[in-house]
């Protein structure tokens, strides 16, 4: 049943836009990292249209933000949602597309005075990028219940600050228990992130999951000593350790089909160009849509390490920064993504995810199901980061149509 909603999309691009102006960066991207005074703007910013709306706005423990427009009758809320948070060189889309596509969804209800049987929430996920603190996804780690605040509370970022004080100081330590709104379904609007649609012309993709995640951080402990002075056979050259595991990293994705690695941190104690490392940490972000392959992976990385830690004579920490399985998401609605993109004469292929999202959080909870329009040029992360305002329409409106159904079903 192909409805007639259909959203408001010079509005939607101008908010898309208007979020993308908070945190925004010279290169032309945005950079509003998880509970720094940017994510704090954001917020505000966000809650205001909430409430421009008319909507129910609640704040909970982890700063979760829900926009809730109350259906006539009580029940689970069909829900959308992403997050606002963005990676250090983040764009202008990754997160927000799927956020400003539910407020344009609530906006657009508002217009033409429709109230669904059931309510419709919007949720803005805390820290979903996991670039300051970690796990990533973390807000919707505890919505569903697999964290608790306390347990996150506690995180520190690079520097030290303390994820709980963080949030206390931008004021989004809410009063609701993460998870307070019960879920008859879950969709989120992204973009894909990769090369995959605009490469093979397709407007929409039906995302049946997200590929298993594994973010590893290992702290290897040399000895300072002069770079001029020091026979190289006496080094205990935390950063020759590190180098190597990189490279074994890479050459493991040659070797297990879908494997992916990627050494994004090295931090050098003390950073002297004449001193041999005392410490270096690094992490390696591996992933693979099949979960046995990904723990193989692991598993040689973590042997070879220590391995090389004992040969170059420095010592080794491993720890866990962020495990997500594979998670697929629900075949009925992903039908529905397929069907609705059809109908409104889009071109639609299923898909995995490569990115972690919130849903595949959510989709431990409800029947959950993602939307992705095509990333030009397979760019994200970046501040380059672009998607076509036809394709993001096109998108928001197979939200609109699916998430209207279900909130009425
Ligand atoms: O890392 C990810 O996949 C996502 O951007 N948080
Ligand atoms: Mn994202
Ligand atoms: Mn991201």
């Amino acid at each position: 049943m192909a409805s007639n909603i259909r959203i408001n999309g010079p509005r939607l691009f101008s908010t898309l836009m208007d979020l993308g102006s908070i945190g925004a960066t010279p290169e032309g991207g945005c950079r509003r990292m998880a509970l720094t005074d940017e994510d704090r703007l954001g917020r505000n910013w966000l809650a205001a249209r909430m409430r421009d709306l008319k909507l129910d706005v609640r704040v909970d423990a982890v700063g979760n933000i829900v926009g809730i427009l109350k259906g006539q009758e009580e029940g689970p809320a069909v829900i959308v949602g992403s997050h606002i948070d963005t990676v250090g060189t983040g764009g202008r889309y990754d997160g927000a597309l799927g956020v400003i596509a539910g407020l344009e969804l609530m906006a657009t209800l508002r217009d033409l005075g429709l109230t669904p049987k059931r309510d419709l929430a919007l949720i803005a996920f805390t820290n979903e990028e996991g670039a300051r603190f970690h796990p990533d996804m973390l807000g919707s780690v505890v919505w569903a219940g697999a964290k608790s605040p306390e347990q996150v509370y506690a995180e520190r970022d690079a520097e030290g600050f303390v994820l709980g004080e963080e949030l206390e100081k931008i004021g989004y330590k809410g009063a609701e228990k993460p998870g307070f709104l019960k879920a008859r379904a879950y969709f989120e609007l992204h973009i894909e992130q990769g090369p995959v649609l605009e490469q093979e012309g397709f407007g929409i993709g039906a995302v049946t999951g997200v590929q298993a995640i594994t973010w590893l951080e290992f702290t290897f402990t040399g000895q300072p000593n002069h770079g001029g002075t020091t026979p190289m056979k006496y080094r205990k050259d935390a950063g020759l350790a590190a180098a190597r595991v990189n490279l074994f990293a890479h050459e493991v994705t040659q070797r297990i089909e879908g494997q992916l690695a990627n050494m994004g941190v090295i931090r050098v104690e003390p950073g002297n160009v004449n001193v041999v490392p005392e410490t270096v940490i690094c992490t390696l972000d591996l992933r693979n849509p099949v979960d046995a392959l990904l723990d193989k992976a692991e598993a040689e990385i973590r042997a070879y390490a220590q391995d090389i830690a004992e040969k170059a004579g420095v010592g080794l920490a491993i720890r866990d920064l962020a495990r997500f399985p594979s998670q697929p998401f629900d075949e009925r609605l992903i039908a529905r993504v397929e069907q609705a993109a059809k109908a409104h004469g889009h071109s639609v292929r299923r898909i995995v995810s490569g990115a972690g999202h919130d849903a595949q959080m959510m989709a431990t909870l409800c029947p959950t199901a993602m939307i992705f329009v095509p990333s030009i040029g397979g760019l994200s992360h970046n501040p380059k980061e672009f998607s076509t305002e036809a394709d993001i329409i096109a998108g928001a409106n197979v939200l609109a149509e699916i998430a209207w159904e279900e909130a009425n079903a």
